[in-house]
């Protein structure tokens, strides 16, 4: 059992000290949005509640949520609650479905991420002994800039890679000894398949942890990475609305990511009523930032559906902690009716012994619903007769529709011809959509 903390008396509070200090933040981050924030008072007036009707953490719920569609409506500085002068930094989302999010943030508010950060670093077990790789996105992307934040703070030698070039990315981690390496674990699985590529085995590098988020990823993901690269794998969680990475974090424990409660507090509720669920409901995340000035949002519908759980955990941390998020409410896909997540069938894809590199096409041919899944085999499963093959792929696509409920059709292709992510990874192709589009005649 490590019990490394970052900020200790804040990581190790007691539950009730940590409600009353979310209470006392609540009560001041309502009445300054309300002053500063015309977006924020007309939400609260049309719901009929005014700052003074939140006198502690229990008058949450009587806030209005806010979505992504109000970040777009307020897009650029709607929702800016300081002056501009105040701000030092933005970072924005990639903006594929749409407006970008810019968010902004004073110097304040990216020292508490930086220690958020910070936080996850030391619970892995960093200190200013490690070397730390940082393999995200640097620029907008609040990857790269956050957890090269935190490992400043913590002090370890910090390696400014951002994503891509991944020859460099290995000889850097060689030859300077990175210890920790963060990225998201679909670069973290190519790093690890090019290593071995390379010519180099697990025990050859010095890592010792990998902080692998901004994604959803499996267990059976986690272990592949694991046994490749030599490491224990942390899951780390955030997104741009809240700060970036470092909302929450993973601890020794391996077990859930404690959420930074102190700066974030969260509630689980119904996505289709809205109604807040008891701990331990399978729900959508919302997350009210509790002392960010420049861009603090309230009640924020994050559409990340998961679990939360208060149960004591080993590593004396008393941060409530989050399941990994089980896809994103508008990740899910709903094939001939059915709903089907892409990490289910990472799960099939690496419990059947095959590499984690696969795409899902959806198309819909005579109103129906095609649904293919490209797998690329491991060199040592290249069967060399076109009736092997078959077989193979008969079998995969088994153990998929026992996961699922429905049919898919298996392609398995040959090694590398499956494109390799150094960011998010993209698994869906789907076609539908295109069509739908194309189809209007506006
Ligand atoms: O992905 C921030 C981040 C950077 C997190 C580096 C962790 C590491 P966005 O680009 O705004 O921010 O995307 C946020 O990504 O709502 C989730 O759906 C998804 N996501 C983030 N972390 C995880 C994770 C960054 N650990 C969106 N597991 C979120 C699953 C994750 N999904």
């Amino acid at each position: 059992m490590e019990q490394r903390y970052y900020q200790p008396e804040i990581e190790t509070m007691p539950v009730e000290e940590l409600k009353k200090l979310q209470s006392e933040k609540l009560v001041k981050q309502v009445k300054h949005v309300y002053e500063h924030v015309p977006y924020y008072r007309n939400l609260m007036d049309e719901k009929g509640v005014k700052p003074e009707d939140i006198k502690g953490i229990e008058d949450i719920s009587k806030l209005p949520f806010l979505t992504k569609a109000d970040l777009r409506d307020a897009y650029p500085y709607g929702l800016l609650a300081v002056p501009q002068k105040d701000c030092v930094r933005i970072q924005s989302t990639s903006g594929t479905t749409g407006r970008r999010v810019v968010a902004f943030y004073t110097q304040h508010d990216v020292d508490l991420w930086e220690d958020c950060c910070a936080r996850a670093i030391t619970a892995v077990g960093g200190t200013d002994e490690d070397v730390c790789q940082v393999a995200y996105g640097y620029g907008l992307f609040t990857g790269g800039p956050g957890l090269n934040g935190g490992s400043h703070k913590v002090g370890c030698l910090t390696l400014p890679m951002s994503s891509g070039n991944t020859e460099r990315q290995i000889q850097f981690m060689m030859d300077l000894n990175a210890t920790i390496l963060c990225c998201t674990p679909s670069y973290a699985a190519y790093i690890g398949e090019s290593l071995k590529e390379m010519g180099y085995k697990p025990e050859d590098n010095k890592l010792k942890a990998g902080i692998f988020g901004a994604e959803p990823w499996t267990e059976e993901m986690r272990q592949s990475i694991q046994n490749a690269l030599g490491i224990k794998a942390y899951d780390i969680y955030g997104l741009t609305e809240t700060t970036g990475p470092g909302v929450s974090f993973e601890c020794s424990e391996q077990n859930g990511m404690h959420i930074n409660e102190d700066h974030f507090y969260a509630e689980i509720i119904d996505p289709e009523t809205g109604e807040v669920l008891p701990e331990g409901s399978k729900g959508e995340l919302v997350f009210t930032s509790l002392d960010k000035e420049a861009f603090p949002l309230l009640r924020y519908r994050t559409r990340d559906i998961c679990v939360l759980s208060r149960k004591p955990c080993a590593c004396g941390r008393t941060h409530i902690r989050m399941s990994k998020p089980m896809g994103r409410s508008d990740d899910m896909l709903i094939i001939r009716g059915v709903n089907v997540f892409p990490s289910q069938i990472e799960t099939v894809l690496l419990k059947e012994g095959y590499s984690p590199n696969y795409q899902i096409v959806l198309d819909r041919v005579n109103n129906n619903d095609t649904f293919d899944v490209n797998v690329e085999m491991n060199p040592d499963q290249f069967s060399d007769t076109v009736g092997g093959l078959t077989k193979q792929e008969k079998a995969l696509a088994a153990a998929m529709k026992t996961m699922l409920g429905i049919n898919p059709t298996v392609h398995l292709v040959s090694p590398k011809s499956i494109v390799r992510s150094e960011g998010k990874a993209v698994r869906v192709i789907d076609k539908r959509k295109l069509i739908d589009n194309n189809q209007w005649k506006g």
